[in-house]
């Protein structure tokens, strides 16, 4: 219906009230039959309307796919991504949003509700399963020097694990370089690709994995012990396009600052809310594993780590097995 997404902004935007049907057509100079109709229509596709006499429609619950329409507005609330695909399956959007990338100059986003081939670093599996999670690309096109890229995931950690803390309410920690962790257990991976030349790098291509709205019984049997969603750890679901939306806004104020500042701006921050001090672990990079226990973080995004025979190692990008 041509109404459908200007009566479902209204009751997003407005979803802690009710909206008189009245002020709905008003608002959108529509007749309050076609108004009554839409409503109709959502709620067939859906989203949960709550209508009482004399207060008027709230909306208490969205669809539990990924509609269209709402995706839309949800992800044009800013102008910061010029361009959004959502799909519904899709093998990896790492793989959709490289192919895009050819024609497209500016910040665009690819999500899809199920990843075939949903991959991690090295190519190991990421499990996407439908419904429940967020998995995103986003593709940012700027001209980045090489040695500043390193810090791109600790801005962007600290955007997500704020977003899951606010969204979520739970405690959610960074761990280094590109993992987001509730109680000791992965909730989100990220992947940072790049593209560009010997100079610079000419785009950011950077996949968001985030686990919602699993119950651990979700996971395949070897993740079970090691995985989590904010459902899991909260009791509470999330709702997926608040959560986006945002997301969304943290990861653009992240990038900025990622493109004006130093680490060192956010270096504090990071610290503390990082999972991984204190404590004896285990890091592999490439062929080298050591174990013992991390110090600091240098100001280029460098792990320093201290090995228990004493020795002072420093990562690019290590495993850390918590
Ligand atoms: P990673 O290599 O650090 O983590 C992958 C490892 O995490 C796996 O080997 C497995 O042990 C574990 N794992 C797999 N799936 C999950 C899950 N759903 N929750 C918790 N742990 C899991 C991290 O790689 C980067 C992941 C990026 C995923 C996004 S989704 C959108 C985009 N498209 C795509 O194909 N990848 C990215």
């Amino acid at each position: 219906s041509k109404y459908k997404s200007s009566i479902l902004k209204l009751l997003h935007q407005n979803r802690e009230q009710y909206l008189s049907g009245q002020r709905i057509a008003e608002q959108l100079s529509i007749s309050r039959t076609a108004v009554w109709k839409t409503i109709e229509m959502l709620k067939s596709q859906g989203f949960q309307v709550r209508s009482v006499h004399n207060k008027g429609y709230q909306l208490t619950g969205y669809p539990d796919e990924w509609d269209q329409d709402m995706m839309q507005l949800v992800t044009q609330q800013s102008d910061f991504f010029k361009q959004r695909f959502v799909y519904k399956e899709v093998s990896s959007t790492q793989t959709v949003a490289k192919e895009k990338m050819l024609e497209i100059t500016e910040p665009f986003i690819v999500i899809s509700e199920i990843q075939t081939k949903g991959r991690g670093r090295f190519n190991r599996q990421w499990n996407s399963m439908g419904e429940k999670g967020l998995w995103m690309t986003l593709v940012l096109s700027t001209e980045v020097p090489l040695h500043k890229i390193m810090t791109f995931n600790l801005f962007l950690s600290l955007a997500i694990a704020r977003t899951i803390r606010t969204v979520g309410g739970v405690d959610a920690k960074v761990k280094w370089p590109n993992d987001i962790y509730i109680d000791d257990r992965k909730c989100c991976g990220f992947l940072t690709e790049i593209s560009g030349d010997a100079s610079a790098i000419h785009h950011i291509i950077c996949g968001i994995g985030i686990n919602l709205n699993h119950e651990i019984q979700d996971f395949p049997v070897e993740l079970q012990q090691k995985a989590t969603s904010i459902k899991a750890a909260t009791g509470q679901s999330v709702n997926r396009y608040v959560f986006l939306e945002k997301l969304l806004s943290e990861l653009e104020i992240a990038y900025h600052q990622f493109l004006t500042e130093e680490f060192s701006a956010i270096k504090e921050e990071y610290k503390y809310y990082s999972n991984m001090w204190d404590r004896r672990l285990r890091y592999t990079e490439g062929r080298n594993t050591i174990e013992g226990q991390a110090i600091d973080i240098l100001d280029d995004g460098r792990l320093v780590v201290r090995s228990d025979d004493g020795v002072i190692h420093q990562f690019i990008s290590a495993d850390i097995e918590i």
